[in-house]
């Protein structure tokens, strides 16, 4: 497929890294189009295990060309570091129209955790996507510009530190600024020369119910993850982009504040939180767990649209009794089928759910969907049902050769 969007359909950490980095095999070009280094994806190739925040996960494939488009703000630094630890040949295009993420920032989304509890990564984010909005942030084309010692300074005046602890911050953002200068480019152009005979992957970061606009706000990110940011997020016409592929977690997890009506605790929590590896990849920290929930990826669907569905982490279910899978919701005796925009509604929901066998087979070795067990065909064959959308690709373990294509 081509020119396709890796989407998460839930609350991020589906695998988007994974399913990425599967399908950048045969891609040309992979691009980040949202978000910054608030973004954790992990791909293990070869037993080695890589932890993305900025680079896309097309970076490891030194054929690969891989754009950090104009939608993104980006910390230079980070960047800076995470090229560095890759320690091998990369294709890194960076758009001259990103925004910077400087101290400021950080310190700002640090102190507005205390007041408004939102569970951000502490990334500075937020604050950075406000300057965008208020016409104060500092593009890339500036950062490396004429002008950049000034408006380095200006920026970092706005920090409580010390003049000294100024002045070396000064000097790291300089720093930061020639090493990334070669590559930063007029991305949109780069795109739309390839678009048309090269394999484009777009790779989303967090998930459709953490978007600015369609997320359960407020508890939600400052960019929007969905498919139909794309081209605003790249400069690319929306009729080039073919389709999207929804990562969808076996269960659900999601970090931070915020509603979560499928959310699970003891026992069974711990063991899949466990088995999963579930803690963040930037912050650490732990994820709560709940079922699958269908309402959820209903929804996902219809506000980014999403072609087919990748289900991650299938193996971590193995030996669960009895899986349930939320089909809707129940509000005051009334039946729900949607996520309700009002917040203290879609506090308020009962899941219902539909319960199913499990497996106790380990299906890490399994190759192709035939090889499942039979309850765990059933299962995503109900997701494929309940959505209306394909199940095309599944995956059984962290390994690039444990994702597996249905046909
Ligand atoms: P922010 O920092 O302003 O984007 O936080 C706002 C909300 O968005 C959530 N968010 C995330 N949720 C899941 N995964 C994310 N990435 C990291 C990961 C998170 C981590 O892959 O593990 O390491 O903790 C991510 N990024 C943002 C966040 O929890 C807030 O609810
Ligand atoms: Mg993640």
């Amino acid at each position: 497929m081509k020119n396709i969007v890796v989407v998460g359909s839930q609350w991020g950490d589906e695998g988007k890294g994974k399913i990425t980095d599967f399908l950048a095999q045969d891609a040309d070009i992979v691009v980040r189009y949202q978000g910054g280094n608030n973004a954790g994806h992990t791909v293990y190739v070869d037993g080695v295990k890589y932890a993305f925040h900025l680079l896309p996960s097309g970076i490891l494939n030194p054929k690969c060309m891989n754009v950090l488009a104009n939608g993104m703000v980006i910390h230079p630094g980070a960047l800076m570091t995470e090229l560095k630890q890759l320690n091998r040949p990369y294709q890194l295009f960076i758009s001259d129209r990103s925004h910077v993420i400087f101290p400021h920032h950080i310190e700002m989304d640090i102190e507005n955790e205390i007041q408004d509890k939102i569970g951000t990564t502490k990334k500075g984010i937020g604050p950075a996507y406000s300057d965008k909005s208020r016409r104060k942030g500092v593009r890339m084309i500036d950062f490396i510009g004429r002008d950049r010692l000034s408006i380095i300074r200006e920026k970092m005046e706005l920090l409580k530190v010390s003049q000294e602890e100024k002045e070396i911050l000064i000097k790291d953002y300089l720093a930061y600024s020639d090493f990334l200068k070669p590559m930063v480019t007029d991305t949109s152009r780069l795109l739309n020369e390839h678009i048309h005979t090269k394999k484009v992957l777009f790779e989303g970061a967090q998930g459709v119910m953490l978007c600015l606009d369609h997320g359960t706000y407020p508890f939600v990110t400052s960019s929007s993850p969905t498919a139909a940011s794309v081209p605003l997020n790249t400069g690319l016409a929306p009729w080039l982009i073919k389709g999207a592929i929804g990562v969808t977690k076996a269960y659900t997890t999601r970090v931070g504040e915020g509603p979560f009506p499928s959310e699970i605790s003891g026992t069974l929590a711990h063991e899949i939180r466990e088995r999963g590896h579930e803690y963040g990849t930037t912050t650490k920290r732990p994820r709560r767990i709940g079922w699958l929930d269908l309402v959820v990826i209903n929804y996902a669907k219809r506000v980014s649209g999403l072609s087919y569905l990748a289900v991650t982490l299938l193996d971590v279910l193995s030996g669960v009794e009895s899986i349930n899978v939320v089909t809707h919701y129940e509000l005051d005796g009334k039946r729900i089928d949607d996520i309700p925009a009002d917040f203290n509604d879609f506090k308020r929901v009962e899941p219902v759910y539909l319960t199913l066998k499990g497996w106790n087979e380990d299906i890490t070795k399994v190759t192709s969907f035939d090889e499942l067990p039979d309850a765990c065909k059933a299962y995503l064959n109900t997701i494929e049902k309940l959505t209306a959308t394909e199940v095309a690709i599944f995956s059984v373990g962290p390994e690039r050769n444990q994702t597996i294509l249905r046909k």
